[in-house]
């Protein structure tokens, strides 16, 4: 019984730790940004007429211009690792678990399929659009939920 009582205290030991913010390699960032200045950059970045909406057209060009440096139309994890890394500065642990993320259908690539599935995830009031404000709460639980090597 007794054994059972700790097996339990450490798992939940284990879980808090793992969702703590800023306690894993994730939060690294090599100049400093925020995780807010970084969505930021990448809201404009990929806000190419600055609406504040973000068309699944923008998103896709950002995504292919700025990733696909192969041009074979799909995104390696090595294509967006080192790109995020050179352009928001955030350490690989993070760029590697927002791949996985973005990767919907965890083919090891990220193509027009996964960008579909994704809009529909951060469409939190379903109007079809995609807001900035949406897209915010959705990056910032990322960066909340980060446990390196996953
Ligand atoms: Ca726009
Ligand atoms: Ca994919
Ligand atoms: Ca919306």
């Amino acid at each position: 019984m007794f054994d059972r009582v700790l097996l339990v205290l450490a798992s939940v030991a284990a879980y808090s730790h793992a969702h703590s913010p800023r306690q894993s390699g994730c939060a690294h960032n090599g100049i400093f940004f925020t995780p807010n200045e970084v969505v930021g950059k990448t809201i404009m970045d990929m806000d190419k007429n600055g609406d504040g909406t973000l068309e699944q057209s923008e998103v896709v060009s950002e995504f292919v211009t700025r990733y696909d440096s192969n041009n074979n139309n799909e995104i390696s994890e090595a294509e967006f690792v080192i790109k995020w890394m050179l352009r928001y500065h955030d350490g690989r642990d993070f760029a590697m678990y927002l791949f996985h993320h973005f990767d919907k259908n965890d083919d090891l690539k990220l193509t027009p399929a996964d960008f579909l599935a994704l809009r529909a995830e951060i469409d939190s009031d379903g109007d079809g659009k995609l807001s900035e404000a949406e897209f915010r709460t959705f990056m910032i639980d990322i960066y909340k939920n980060c446990v390196p090597g996953i």
